[in-house]
Order: structure tokens, then sequence, then C-alpha cells
């Protein structure tokens, strides 16, 4: 069979990383199929692949817990600046209204832009489709995509301007959201208000081998790169370029299983936006406290004295244990990815090598055909390693990192499970409480149960209100009826 010379080559390049076997049944495939596959293997960067298959693959990298770690210096809601050292010379308080006023003004001037990343598979909830496309309104029933539409429809009421929404999907999922928003006509947003980004993709690899897997004979086996995939996105898609055209410097990221994340928020942004002790201005992150030692997210340290987030999984039964004299546990900034950073700090990321963000490895079942009989591959165990980039690792390349601790009512419902916690129930559940306490300050009769849980529903749109303060603007109900089911 005669090959085009950029078969040719490419085959060259593979067998110099190692990877001649990706394109094994090529000759199999119609001229249109090896094209695709031609081009899907001259999109990846071949050159890295020896490195990363001996570094992460065929060796496990070993986490070591820093030998200096002590728990984050964290901004508390009382206006108490906790966990800093006893000789720190550093204010202990920090000042709620001129960190709003601060933050206002950048929200007034156009220069904030919220970014979601919605490029995972949402494989835990067994929802097939984007994410966002999720029905989570406790009463509506609207989408994860049109709630967070609303926040920022609802900042545009409050501050007078548009907030621009940069969303982060993957190659799994990019079609089928762009045509969900088309289809939803973008919520009320202004079209030229939204921008899509694709994020990369990595190879996966097989696990004992080492070799790159094949999803078929004329496609290899790839995953999304992680939520910190998202450096390269931002860059390679031009949207930081559009966000500096726009005036934009600094990007609200947020996940987008998590319905109450305030995605406008003055204080944050006002705290992480003015340089001083605490802040450089690149980076900054809102925790909520952990509700126990065994709860599955990472936490917030300072490791060697520089920040960071340690993942549950990496952190010894000990410090997960460990509590302060007033019974607190000692690591508890529980990481709820909710983060500032400035499109700067994003530019230097995606162009400074010594910035690069490291890879995490996950092992994963993955069918695959076999390489050299062609015969598909169901594993019932884990059979391949996926390579991932978490977007907490910036924090580390940060001058200095603020960590803001939020409630976690307010603003942590994630949806990740069927059923459980963080369910869809478990979410709409929060949104009643949030909606509850919020109207309860304003002095509105909220009936209970015996267990002291809202014995109603209630949903505020975030169009109306984010916040309890937000929402003493809105015209409420003097009392909420039993069983009542109210929308705001
Ligand atoms: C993440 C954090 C965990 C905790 C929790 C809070 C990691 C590794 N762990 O756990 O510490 O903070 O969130 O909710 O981050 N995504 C992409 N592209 C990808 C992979 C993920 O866009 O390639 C998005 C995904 O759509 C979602 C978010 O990143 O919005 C989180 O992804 P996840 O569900 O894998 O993270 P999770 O819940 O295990």
């Amino acid at each position: 069979m005669t090959v085009s010379p950029q078969h040719a080559a490419i085959h060259r390049q593979l067998q110099a990383v190692g990877q001649g076997h990706l394109l094994a049944f090529a000759e199999q495939l119609s001229p249109g199929q090896q094209q695709a596959m031609l081009s899907q293997i001259a999109s990846l960067d071949l050159d890295s692949l020896p490195a990363l298959s001996e570094q992460y693959v065929l060796r496990k990298p070993e986490y070591r817990v820093p030998a200096a770690l002590a728990p984050a210096i964290v901004h508390a809601p009382g206006g108490r600046i906790v966990g800093l050292p006893a000789s720190s010379a550093q204010p202990a308080t920090w000042d709620r209204a001129a960190a709003q006023r601060a933050g206002e003004a950048i929200i007034r001037a156009g220069k904030l832009a919220a970014f979601v990343v919605a490029g995972g598979q949402g494989s835990r909830l067994g929802f097939e489709g984007p994410k966002g496309c999720f029905l989570a309104g406790a009463l509506s029933g609207k989408s994860l995509f049109q709630l967070f539409a609303e926040n920022l429809l609802g900042a545009k009421d409050r501050f007078g301007v548009e907030v621009p929404w940069y969303i982060m999907t993957s190659p799994l999922n990019d079609a089928q959201t762009r045509q969900f928003f088309e289809s939803q006509s973008f919520f009320g947003l202004s079209k030229s208000s939204v921008r899509f980004l694709q994020q990369g993709v990595s190879p996966s690899f097989d696990i004992t081998t080492g070799k790159v897997l094949l999803a078929s004979k004329g496609e290899v086996a790839t995953n999304p790169d992680g939520h910190g995939g998202a450096v390269r996105a931002l860059h390679t898609s031009g949207a930081l370029q559009d966000m500096q055209a726009r005036g934009i410097e600094h990007i609200s990221y947020f996940q987008v299983d998590n319905p109450h994340a305030r995605i406008v928020d003055p204080v944050f942004l006002g705290l992480h936006a003015t340089p001083g002790a605490h802040s450089s201005g690149q980076m900054s992150s809102k925790v909520v406290p952990k509700v126990g030692p065994e709860e599955k997210v990472g936490v917030f340290v300072l490791a060697d004295g520089r920040s960071g987030v340690l993942e549950y999984s990496d952190m010894p039964k000990a410090l997960q244990e460990a509590r302060e004299p007033d019974g607190a546990l000692r690591f508890g900034a529980g990481n709820i990815a909710i983060h500032l950073l400035s499109r700067a700090f994003v530019q230097r990321l995606a162009t400074d090598s010594s910035f690069a963000l490291p890879w995490h490895r996950a092992e994963k079942k993955i069918p695959c055909i076999d390489p050299r009989t062609g015969e598909p591959i169901s594993p019932s165990t884990n059979n391949g390693v996926k390579l991932e980039k978490f977007i907490f690792d910036a924090l580390a390349l940060c001058d200095k990192s603020l960590v803001l601790e939020t409630d976690r009512v307010e603003e942590f419902a994630p949806i990740k499970n069927a059923s459980g916690s963080d369910s869809p129930e478990s979410c709409k559940q929060l949104q009643t409480q949030r909606a509850a306490r919020w109207l309860a300050a304003q002095g509105v009769h909220v009936p209970t149960k015996p267990d002291g849980s809202p014995d109603c529903i209630i949903e505020v749109s975030p169009r109306t209100a984010t916040s309890a303060d937000e929402l003493r603007s809105a015209s409420v109900p003097r009392t909420i009826e039993r069983g009542a089911r109210v929308s705001l």
C-alpha cells in the first residue's frame, strides 16, 4: 500500500516516540478515516509522550506531604484573619465594607469576566449530555446554565454592566452545549457576551505498557485534560486576547456543578484585587469549613510557605483528623473550587514554561481495542491512565494568594452524585434552606418541620438575588404557608 508523505512523516514521528502501533490498522481505514486519524495524531504533543509515559504511567509519582505544612491563612466571615503566625506583624482583621466598595468599582468599570469550567463528563451523576443542561432549579426546573445566566443578568441589573461569560467545553460536549444555548436563545443574555472555548485533550495510556491506547482502529483514546486545561484553552482559543480587548482584568472561575456559586461577588473581588499583605491579585479562593475529617474535598494549606490545595486522597489520616485547641479541624478549609484569577496571571501561566501546571495521574477503566488484534476491550478493572491538570496547582505559583471563608449553604450546593450527598435532591433542599434564611432575615415567617428544616419549597432566581442583602430590594411575601411553593 502506498502512503501519503504526511502519513509517512507521522509514522516516523510516532516510531521515534515509541508509539508506532497507533497506525497499525491505518490501511484498513477509508481515505477519509485515515485523514481524520492523521489530523488527530498531528494535534497531539507527540514529543512529550515518552517523558509523560515514563514519569506518570510506568512510574507512579509518589506524593510527599511537605515537611513544613501549615493551615492556610483565612479571611473569616466575621472580619478576622485566622492562621497568622503568632510572630506576624500583619493586621488580624479585614474590612468588609472597604472590600465591597473596591469590588463594586471594578465590576462597574467592566473589568470582570465570568468563566465556567464545563468540560467534565458528569459520569457520577449518570446524566447523558453536558452537565450544565441538567435541570436543577428547585421549583422551576431551570438548567444549571440558565441559573448562571440569570446570575449574570442580575449583575447587569445591579451594576449596570454586562459581565461577559466564557464557557469552557470539551470535545465531548462542545457541540451540544452550543446547541443548548442557541435553543434557549442564550437565556436572554446578549449573544456577544457569551463565548465558548474548547479545552484540549491528553492521550490515555495503557497502565502496564505505557503505550497510548487506541479507542478504535481509526481513533486514539484521549480524555479532556482537566480543569487545569483551562489555562491553555483560554490562551489558544483567543479568549484571553478577547478579554484584553474588552478591558477585562479579573476572571471569576466556577464549576458547572454548583448553582449557588456567587459569580459576581464584590467583597471577594475587592479583597482579591486590592494588593496588600495577603493578596498579590493573581489568584484568590473561597473555602468552606469541612463538615468532618472524612469529607472528600481538598483543603487549603501553606506548604513550605506557599499556598496550595492538598487533595483528600493525598492527606494522611492523622492530618485529616488533627484539631486546633478550640476543636476545629486544623486542616479544615475545604476547596469549593471558586476562584478569582487575574487575566495577566493566566496569560503568564499559559506562556511562561517555568509556570506550567503539573500533571496528575488517575487510573481508569478505558474501553479500547487490542493493539495487536484490533478486538474491542471492555475492561472490568483499571487498564488505563488518564492525565489531567488541576487549576488549583496555580496557587503555588502565586506570590501571595488570598483565601476567603464563606458559608456552605450560601455558596456550595453541588450536584455530583445521583443520590445522597451532593445530589440533585440535596441541591434542591439547599436552595430552599438558603432562600428561607434570606427571608427569615427580613422577618418573613417561614414554616418549619420538627427537624427545623423549611416546610415549603422556595426558589429565588439568581436574577432576583444572590445574597440576603440583594433580596432586601425585592418584594417578598410577609408570611409563607406550610407546604407552599414560592418562586421569587
Ligand atoms: C473538585 C475538587 C475537589 C473539590 C470539589 C468541589 C479536583 C481534583 N477536586 O472535585 O477538591 O474542590 O471539586 O466541588 O478538582 N472539568 C472540566 N474539564 C475537565 C475536568 C473537569 O471542565 O477535564 C470541570 C467539570 O466540568 C466540573 C469541575 O471541573 O465543573 C470539577 O470537576 P470534577 O467533577 O472532576 O471535580 P470533583 O467534583 O471530583
